[in-house]
């Protein structure tokens, strides 16, 4: 088998070991005497690669015959995880691969677990991005993703003495199987410089932006496969390189370091991920990565575009372009720039097109979160796209003064221009001004952002430019991938896999939902996946957790807002209760497997202190034996996409408790629900649609309604606040040293006492401790358990990404899927 030959792709057994053996000696230059696992893997990569390569260039000719319609996706992130088991199920190929790499002597299970998950995100935006790529592949949408070829994707996270480290994540490694360079697909970018008045052709007098630096994007595709599809989508990744690789004349005067400063400039703008998740992070280096990007996917759907000779009035019948958050917001005066300056449209006619062609998604309320760039920064920067921020904003409040005449305030409200020291461009307004439709990403979040964030626009444009698309996430991944037992049974009794790529098939499991042998066949799945992440813990952490506790778990992004500080809390109530109780009550206890796991962002350190909390905390119930059997608190590090697919199967419960109002959606809750799991949650983001898509009695809500939210934050700011008992002497273990050097805690206990508790934990502590002890009880009928989630799994077809994509698809890109 492991003569070299070359192969033809067929997907048959004897030519896909063929493939593998000839990658091994023709790509990697390996042998069968000095080959591993890891190279095997990226072997058996190169080959499913090249599978797919037949399918993306498939499409690729498709859409050129056809010149649809077809949209772009920009996203500062996509965090796709890893790529091969996705890959091969997609191309109904995992068997026979698995075959394969049997026949050559190896594990599928081994080189599976080689790759490097791709961790160009730092949460639900990015993850959220890469479930939309993957079902708008598989509804075959003619949809494109833009983004950045970072380097180095989001830290890799390292717990030492409880404490958070930050290392660097090198996920390219010495070559990435999945990705190929377009070396002819290359853009010049421009930062600085000054903006000069030219004369044309036509004696036409025109801004031109001239001088500064100039950097080059290039392009590097992956094919993004659909599940089960002739074709496949794909995601564009921007390098930045430098105009020349080293100047001659410093090198020849021996300076090396200024010959190679260009390059190593160049190098740096797409370097590192900003690790920031809900928070807007970075000075001008994450402004350049933001102008750079958008910059060149611009150019780049303007150059396609051009190849079909259409007029531009028909640009926006023939291309979308969808704001993934602000991060691409600069996109509205880039292409304003290429229209005018380059193109030579006038204003009106650009303004018109650029109006007609961008839509925007906001993902978050909070303000801290909400991108504003200093003026005199972007004038620095990009000295024509502030020109152009301000003709914007002058065009606009001028219609808004006449619609409103008088209306003073409504204009300060409306500016793009904050009226700071210095000011600040709102990047946010700035989206809404340019776009035709902007979405929340769930039915409460979209109602705030209507009634908070953007009232005076709605008053300016109508209620109808505001839309909600609640989030999805992608069944392939998150349910038949990660989760084969479950995928299995339900195809088992659903009798075919129609499921997979239909979501509301689920539902017919109801009626299943009471049978006593399918509920023992569904809990023993769950069971398996408990264990399989039972012996996880043990191999590489050294963990012994029992597979008959409750395993609860919370894993996401650090934040106070996520309020993984109540969850604590929460732990350091029971650990006190379990040791006031006599033995026969402690009998009675249902054990607990309390899991936390996610990233803080570096610089966040009220986030980081969380973590140190949470460790601290587990090390000690870890060391006392009166509750070795109830209570296990387990802080996972590293928490990432490859990590999620063998937790999220395993829950029995999972947290999802923001302070209601908060948390603009949330998706982890989708996928532990999708996976049997059940939640304990707030009235908060898409928990609401959740609890109405599963019933109410399936899932554990808790907490103050986010319209109380105001009203309590007032009361608490003027008339002190209250602390609950309960979690006063919760605060009081901690201020003792129960948990280590107490004044390392005091900022947390701070944010409490003094710090008039903003995110409410005191105000819901009652509630929360109320309910854990509603979801102890329900556990101990396992029947009833077994039914609920059941129902969690059959009620969750409406969370299929590919259900969001089609609203996109429909409601706002008026696009339609390729016809084959
Ligand atoms: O929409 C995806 C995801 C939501 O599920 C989360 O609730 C929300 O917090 C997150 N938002 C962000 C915003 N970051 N920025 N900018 O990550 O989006």
């Amino acid at each position: 088998q492991w003569k070299a030959r070359m192969v033809q792709p067929e997907l048959d057994q004897d030519q896909i070991e063929r493939s593998i053996v000839y990658h091994t000696h023709y790509t990697l230059g390996r042998h069968r005497y000095n080959v591993d696992k890891l190279a095997v893997y990226r072997a058996t990569a190169h080959s499913v690669h090249d599978y797919l390569l037949q399918s993306w260039n498939s499409t690729q000719e498709q859409l050129h015959k056809s010149n649809p319609k077809r949209c772009y996706y920009l996203s500062m992130e996509f965090l796709l995880g890893r790529a091969l088991d996705n890959a091969l199920y997609c191309l109904a190929a995992k068997n026979l691969f698995t075959q394969s790499v049997r026949t050559l002597g190896f594990c599928m299970e081994d080189l599976l677990d080689k790759e490097h998950d791709a961790g160009l995100g730092n949460g639900g935006l990015g993850r959220l991005a890469a479930c939309y790529l993957d079902s708008a592949a598989t509804k075959e949408y003619p949809v494109w993703g833009y983004g950045l070829r970072f380097q180095y994707g989001i830290f890799k996270q390292i717990i030492k003495d409880g404490f958070q480290l930050e290392k660097e994540d090198a996920w390219l490694g010495m070559d990435n199987p999945w990705e190929f360079p377009r070396e002819d697909t290359q853009y010049d970018v421009r930062f600085y410089g000054y903006v000069a008045t030219k004369v044309n052709d036509q004696g036409e007098s025109r801004l031109s932006w001239e001088g500064g630096e100039v950097v080059k994007a290039m392009a590097y595709d992956m094919p993004i496969p659909g599940y089960r599809t002739h074709g496949s989508g794909n995601l564009r990744l921007w390098d930045c390189q430098p105009q020349s690789t080293f100047d001659f004349a410093s090198f020849n005067h021996g300076d090396y370091a200024d010959a190679f400063r260009d390059h190593n400039k160049a190098n740096n703008l797409t370097a590192v991920l900003y690790p920031n998740d809900n928070h807007q992070g970075g000075k001008e280096l994450r402004l350049k990565q933001e102008y750079f990007w958008v910059s060149a996917s611009l150019q780049d759907i303007i150059r396609r575009f051009k190849r079909y000779k259409c007029s531009w009035h028909d640009f926006p019948e023939k291309v979308a372009v969808q704001l993934n958050d602000t991060h691409p917001t600069l996109a509205i005066p880039e292409l304003m720039r290429l229209l005018v300056d380059v193109e030579g449209l006038d204003w009106d006619i650009a303004w018109d097109i650029v109006s007609r062609t961008v839509a925007f998604t906001n993902h978050t309320v909070l303000p801290e979160a909400l991108e504003c760039w200093a003026v005199p920064l972007i004038q620095h920067l990009l000295p024509r796209h502030m020109q152009i921020i301000y003709d914007i904003n002058l065009f606009f409040l001028q219609k808004v003064e006449k619609q409103f005449p008088g209306d003073r305030e409504l204009l300060r409200r409306v500016s793009i221009i904050e009226e700071s020291q210095p000011q600040q461009v709102r990047m946010a307004y700035l989206a809404v001004v340019g776009s035709h439709t902007v979405n929340g990403v769930a039915a409460l979040h979209s109602e705030l952002v209507r009634t908070q964030l953007f009232p005076a626009f709605v008053k300016v444009y109508g209620a109808d430019k505001f839309i909600n698309i609640t989030n999805g996430v992608t069944p392939r991944r998150w349910l038949y991938q990660a989760n084969p037992g479950l995928r299995n049974l339900i195809t088992r009794a659903l009798g075919n896999e129609g499921w997979v790529d239909h979501l509301d098939e689920l539902s017919k499991l109801k009626t299943l939902a009471d049978d006593a042998q399918f509920q023992q066949e569904w809990m023993q799945v769950k069971r398996q996946n408990k264990d399989r992440l039972k012996d996880w813990l043990r191999t590489h952490m050294d963990i012994y957790v029992s597979s008959d506790a409750l395993f609860d778990i919370q894993v996401k992004r650090i934040h106070e807002y996520k309020r993984q500080y109540m969850n604590i809390l929460g732990v350091i109530h029971r650990y006190r209760q379990l040791r006031e109780m006599t033995d026969e009550e402690r009998h009675q206890q249902v054990p607990r497997v309390v899991l936390f796991g996610g990233k803080a962002a570096p610089g966040y350190d009220i986030a980081k202190l969380i973590i140190k909390l949470i460790n601290s905390v587990a090390k000690v119930i870890d060391e006392d034996p009166l509750v070795a059997d109830l209570l296990k608190v387990v802080f996972i590090p590293d928490y990432k996409v490859s990590l999620a697919e063998i937790i999220i199967p395993a829950s029995d419960l999972s947290q999802h408790i923001s302070t209601a109002g908060t948390e603009a959606s949330g998706t982890s809750n989708m996928k532990f629900v999708m996976n049997g799991g059940l939640i304990i949650g707030t009235v908060d983001g898409a928990n609401i649609e959740i609890r109405d898509h599963i019933g109410e009695e399936n899932i554990f809500l808790f907490g103050t309604l986010a319209d109380q939210v105001p009203e309590l934050r007032h009361q608490q700011k003027y008339h002190g606040l209250l602390i609950d008992e309960d979690l006063q002497l919760v605060l009081d273990d901690i201020e003792a040293g129960v948990f280590g050097d107490p004044s390392i805690f005091n900022p947390l206990i701070d944010i409490i006492t003094y710090g008039a508790d903003y995110y409410l934990i005191s105000e819901d502590f009652h509630a929360y401790l109320e309910t854990q002890k509603t979801v102890d009880d329900t556990f101990k009928d396992k029947a009833a358990w077994a039914k609920k989630s059941i129902m969690c799994t059959a009620g969750m077809g409406f969370f299929s990404s590919d259900r969001s994509i089609s609203e996109y698809a429909e409601r706002i890109w008026n696009i339609k899927p390729l016809q084959r």
